[in-house]
């Protein structure tokens, strides 16, 4: 934390999809939650970039049908900054399940542009080190040009 008590960091915020054509709502949604997008890039992911940013999760039963949405067509990533970048931007997505997401109160970008529980509209890193990982996945630093991508920023 800083003088003021805030925690400065940097998530992995990506546009899936399904949910490409709304960009321009959801850098609305950040702009409105304070966040500050530094980074943006679209592109398309080939399965098998596909496959190692969602590592993670091969074991699991939705692992190909995840890689087949997520190669479907192109993706936003994006590197946004602010207090409690990670959590805070995970809160504006909402639940994982799009459609879970559109029986809570509180209206979420998963609720508003989400399909369902697989094609659900943005992804945000869980962490500081998943962080740190899925910027350097999609920003990847190159030495002696650009800060590296810690996603602990105390000096931001
Ligand atoms: P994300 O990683 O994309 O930010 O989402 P998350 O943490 O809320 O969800 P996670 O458990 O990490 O799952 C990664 C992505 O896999 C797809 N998924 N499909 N039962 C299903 O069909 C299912 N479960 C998960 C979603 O696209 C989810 O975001
Ligand atoms: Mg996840």
């Amino acid at each position: 934390a800083n003088k003021l008590g805030s925690k400065k960091e940097r998530t992995l915020a990506m546009v899936k999809p399904d949910a490409l054509t709304r960009i321009g709502d959801i850098i609305q949604t950040i702009y409105d939650r304070n966040l500050i997008l530094t980074k943006a890039k679209m592109t398309k992911l080939s399965w098998e970039q596909a496959a190692d940013f969602y590592a993670e999760h091969q074991s699991k039963s939705f692992f190909n049908n995840l890689l087949q949405f997520i190669t479907s067509g192109p993706v936003i990533a994006m590197d946004i900054m602010g207090d409690e970048a990670v959590s805070t931007w995970r809160e504006l997505l909402g639940p994982t399940d799009s459609d879970t997401a559109r029986r809570e109160a509180t209206q979420s970008l998963r609720a508003r542009f989400g399909t369902d529980g697989t094609q659900n509209a943005g992804h945000g890193s869980d962490s500081l080190a998943s962080a740190a990982r899925e910027l350097e996945f999609f920003f990847p630093s190159t030495v002696g040009r650009g800060p590296p991508n810690t996603a602990k920023c105390t000096d931001c």
